[in-house]
């Protein structure tokens, strides 16, 4: 039984969630550039835990390859331990704290002592407009509308991020990629139209045991994303690796019980072409996510192709990769006999 669960219902609301967040970010627009224009930031540094750390990570890279400024995603515990490793009294920063309770202990800690101790203006991300993070940053983005009931982030995820790459479009100038961003629900519509019932096969299909999910550059948080999704409500130890590095060492624990997600950009080269020969001799299962299959893929030798023919970039396209990475973690966690919506030894916010 499907249906009754909040996590699949919040997987499915993504498209009709996504529809809102442009209107939340219009909301801050002119503080927006009142804050990027206060100060010449040496680095902006966007930070949280968990999923929030991942989704730090992807917005990170889509963020410095838009503005062209230096950025960096950490997660908040290396803030709290080791902040003389990346930070200097004499920087200015800004700092983007993300964290969809707007609770957790360490973001909350991070933001207060980075504050503190160093020159930092904050633009804090939040589903609650009623948290301790919103209320101590100077300007806050709240997606109150992407709030899971379940433990589990899926459209928190996305929406905090689409919000974050519209600033991103808005800070870069650049008009074509906000568009992007803008199409977004409308395909992620027709994805969850194209792979729900095609995720619940594979699914059922499935007889692996490890999982790894390769991505690189915008795609490398989607992939940790991905995997912490089945970590979470699966049950499943995963491993998460920038592409080629699978190669170096890890491939050696592939087999015929291995699961390999394949999150790949646009374009092919010359490293991807020669990864993915390797890739398909070890005899794993690959599941490739991809814009269009490349020629450079032997067809017969993927075991599943998602196509998104999206017409999107890889600053956007990372978002629809998180669809189906979500319901197959989501079926395969009905499939054990588990509970999605409130996984085993996990909680909403993590505070101490
Ligand atoms: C972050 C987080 C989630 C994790 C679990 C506990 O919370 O660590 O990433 O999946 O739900 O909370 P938040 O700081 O984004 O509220």
């Amino acid at each position: 039984m499907e249906g009754g669960w909040f996590t699949l219902r919040e997987i499915l609301s993504q498209p009709e969630v996504w529809r809102g967040i442009k209107g939340e970010v219009d909301r801050i627009k002119d503080n927006l550039k009142r804050l990027f224009l206060a100060h010449d930031y040496q680095k902006v540094i966007f930070t949280g835990c968990g999923s929030s750390y991942y989704l730090a990570t992807a917005v990170s890279r889509i963020f410095s390859s838009l503005t062209g400024k230096n950025s960096l995603a950490l997660p908040a515990s290396e803030l709290l331990l080791y902040p003389e490793i990346y930070l200097q009294k004499d920087e200015n920063y800004l700092l983007v704290p993300i964290s969809r309770s707007g609770e957790s202990t360490e973001t909350v800690d991070a933001l207060m002592r980075t504050r503190k101790n160093y020159k930092t203006e904050v633009l804090g991300v939040s589903c609650y407009k009623q948290s301790t993070l919103v209320e101590k940053s100077d300007l806050a983005l709240i997606v109150s509308q992407a709030k899971e009931k379940s433990v589990v982030m899926t459209r928190s995820f996305t929406s905090m991020l689409i919000g974050l790459g519209l600033i991103s479009c808005i800070v870069a100038g650049k008009d074509d990629l906000y568009r992007e961003f803008t199409k977004l629900p409308e395909l992620a519509g027709k994805i969850i139209d194209k792979y729900k019932s095609y995720c619940k096969k594979i699914v059922d299909k499935l007889r692996c045991e490890k999982f790894v999910y390769l991505g690189s550059g915008p795609f490398y948080g989607f992939a940790c994303e991905g995997a912490l999704k089945m970590k979470e409500m699966a049950n499943l130890s995963c491993e998460v690796y920038h592409i080629p590095e699978y190669i170096h060492g890890p491939k050696s624990t592939a087999d015929e019980k291995t699961m390999v997600f394949l999150l790949l950009p646009g374009k092919m080269n010359e490293y991807l072409t020669k990864f993915l020969q390797e890739l398909t001799l070890l005899g794993c299962q690959i599941l490739v996510e991809c814009e269009k299959i490349p020629s450079e893929i032997e067809k017969n030798k993927i075991s599943y192709v998602l196509e998104m023919n999206s017409g999107l970039s890889d600053y956007t396209r990372g978002l629809l990769y998180m669809i189906p990475l979500q319901l197959i973690a989501f079926y395969n966690t009905l499939k054990r006999g588990l509970n999605p919506d409130s996984p085993r030894n996990l909680s909403q916010v993590v505070r101490y």
